[in-house]
């Protein structure tokens, strides 16, 4: 029976909310230190996050008529500024982890699993979202940080699950993926591997079918119970998600 050994995390919306106060904000910023007449407000940065990336994302809602035409250079551009907005709104502290994040993560740790990253977002932006909401001994505890434009195609595709696999040497049914979003599920999904998935306020209604377990949260032990979503291995007491339910649900 395949037992966990590794766990591939998600970033934004997984590890931390970093969508609506952070990546928006910082867009937000960049067009407007660009003289862009654009402002992504909560409800269309939502619509937005259908498309993956960034720069993706910018093009998408160019090529909709929402912004002014540039080359791919200029995106680049502004895409990089934002980058160093949303560096600087982490910094400052803004984004805490989601609950329950660092006490699976430091259970994986000291467990012997091997942890690593697998996510859309740019390499600079996962590098501040570690050093001040998680901790710089992180940078050595995650065996793999697979971001942003290393693969040719980001999730849904399976490239970045698949890339950081194999950077790892690890097998697909030994890797558990954790996800926020429809997308990710589908990455994680089409990469072979299962899949628990804790929602946020902009990927509650999205379509999780045949994910292993998705709960609101992953939650605290002393904190109020997490509400379970589905639950396609019939785990027991699932007040908060535990490393525990995380192993059944390889073996499950
Ligand atoms: C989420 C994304 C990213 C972020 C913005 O990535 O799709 O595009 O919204 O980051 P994941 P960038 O959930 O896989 O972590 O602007 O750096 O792309
Ligand atoms: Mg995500």
């Amino acid at each position: 029976m395949p037992e966990l050994k590794c766990m591939l995390w998600d970033v934004d919306g997984t590890l931390a909310d970093t969508e609506r106060d952070g990546h928006r904000v910082a867009f937000n910023m960049a067009f407007k230190e660009a003289g862009i007449e654009r402002q992504w407000d909560i409800a269309t940065y939502g619509e937005l996050l259908k498309v993956t990336g960034g720069k993706e994302r910018i093009q998408f809602d160019i090529e909709r008529g929402y912004m002014p035409d540039m080359p791919y250079e200029k995106i680049a551009e502004l895409h990089a500024r934002k980058t160093i907005h949303y560096q600087t709104l982490i910094a400052d502290g803004l984004i805490p982890l989601r609950s329950g994040v660092l006490r699976l993560l430091e259970g994986a740790y000291q467990d012997g699993i091997t942890l690593g990253v697998a996510t859309t977002t740019t390499p600079a932006a996962l590098h501040a979202l570690i050093e001040h909401a998680l901790g710089k001994e992180w940078f050595d505890r995650f065996a793999v940080l697979a971001a942003g434009d290393i693969v040719p195609h980001k999730k849904p595709a399976p490239d970045i699950y698949n890339y950081a696999l194999e950077a790892l040497g690890m097998p697909a049914e030994n890797t558990l993926a954790l996800e926020d979003s429809s997308n990710g599920w589908l990455s994680a999904q089409a990469a072979g591997l299962k899949c628990v998935v804790t929602v946020n306020g902009y990927t509650a209604n999205q379509n999780f079918e045949g994910a292993d377990l998705v709960v609101s949260e992953f939650g605290e032990r002393d904190a109020p119970a997490i509400e379970v979503i589905s639950n396609k291995h019939d785990l027991k007491a699932v007040e908060c998600v535990t490393l525990s339910h995380l192993k059944q649900v390889m073996v499950g």
